[in-house]
């Protein structure tokens, strides 16, 4: 489905004044982050022309096997991302939904951004679900050693630049033999003293973790609790009142798949996007919201 670039109008006055008496009204809001609430705080999406790193795509080394083929590679690769994520600061639109969420118990984050700004602007943090995980988190190659923690090292060891040399970037030659680095310098799990530590994102092929999307399928079927899961009780309250979507192109799944499952649940979605799209789960449908333009400006508009 193609992405139609549509020129920005300004959302109308109808449609910001509709938009905020639902917000008033809601008590059950579901939010989708996606990397474009963060491409103004200078942090390239993932499938834009910024999203290429070197010579690769997101998908070509956020993966198991790509680790292990060429850890030096892998670790260049996010080195550069948690020194960008780390020089970043939140945006507006950070900050808007930050205020929101506090103001609102019942509203829940699923958030796929993996660079830490949402909560850096103060989102509370038992109402954000980083399900594909922290650029600022490592943890053991092997999840039978089961060792995760924080790391905030910039750079993550010392023999990896904190910026990448001009060029580089666009080089032919993005091979990690020009690091100089060697694996065995590469940062080793404490526990297992084994395994290389990797980046505690989700890689593609991976499942999400487990603790989080229960919590998210908890919140859907309306109770905080787990007896409302197992005991499929008819819980009093499942309805989602909101979903707001906020640059994503809602290609990956599941993530995705909440924008349907919110609708199921009597979900009206409003749409922050660059592009709107014709097609797919990120089309808005009769009674949404299509909010058109950068999220930092028009997420704290919406949300005033
Ligand atoms: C799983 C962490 C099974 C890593 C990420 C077909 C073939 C192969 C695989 C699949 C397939 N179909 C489905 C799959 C599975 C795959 C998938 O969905 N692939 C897609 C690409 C087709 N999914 C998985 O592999 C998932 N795991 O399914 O495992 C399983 C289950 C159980 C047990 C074992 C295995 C894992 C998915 C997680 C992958 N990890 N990242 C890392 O980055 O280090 S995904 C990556 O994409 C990021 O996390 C990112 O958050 C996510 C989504 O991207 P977006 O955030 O939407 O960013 P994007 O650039 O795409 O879009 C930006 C949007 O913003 C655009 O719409 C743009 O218009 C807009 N925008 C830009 N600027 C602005 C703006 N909007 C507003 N304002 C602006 N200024």
């Amino acid at each position: 489905d193609e992405a139609r670039s549509i020129n920005y109008d300004r959302p109308s006055a109808e449609m910001l004044a509709s938009f905020t008496a639902h917000v008033r009204s809601s008590k059950r809001i579901l939010v989708l982050i996606g990397a474009g609430l963060s491409a103004s705080s200078g942090i390239p999406t993932y499938r834009s022309a910024g999203g290429f790193w070197r010579t690769f795509s997101d998908q070509q080394l956020a993966t198991k096997s790509a680790f292990e083929d060429d850890p030096i590679l892998v670790w260049q690769f996010y080195n550069y991302r948690r020194q960008q994520a780390k020089a970043a600061l939140p945006n507006p639109a950070h900050h808007a939904l930050a205020k929101l969420a506090k103001k609102k118990p019942g509203l829940l984050s699923v958030n796929q951004n993996v660079d830490e700004l949402c909560q850096r602007a103060g989102h509370p943090v038992e109402q954000i679900m980083n399900i594909h995980g922290s650029l600022f988190r490592v943890k053991c190659f092997d999840d039978a050693c089961g060792f995760e923690e924080d790391n905030h090292d910039i750079p993550i060891i010392p023999q990896l630049p904190v910026t990448e040399p001009p060029g580089v970037l666009d080089s032919a030659d993005a091979s990690s033999a020009t690091s100089g680095v060697r694996v065995d310098e590469l940062p080793h799990c404490p526990k297992c003293r084994v395994n290389l530590l990797r980046p505690a994102t989700v890689w593609f092929g991976e499942g999400l973790p487990e603790a989080k999307v229960n919590h998210v399928n908890r919140w859907l079927c309306g109770g905080n609790s787990e007896a409302s899961i197992d005991a499929n009780s008819a819980v009093e309250d499942n309805q989602v009142d909101l979903m707001l979507v906020i640059g994503t192109s809602a290609m990956v799944w599941p993530a995705a798949g909440y924008i349907g499952r919110a609708r199921k649940a009597g979900a009206r979605v409003a749409f922050f996007n660059m592009e709107a799209r014709s097609a797919g789960v990120a089309r808005p449908e009769e009674g949404d919201w299509m909010f058109l333009g950068d999220a930092a400006e028009l997420v704290p508009e919406a949300l005033k």
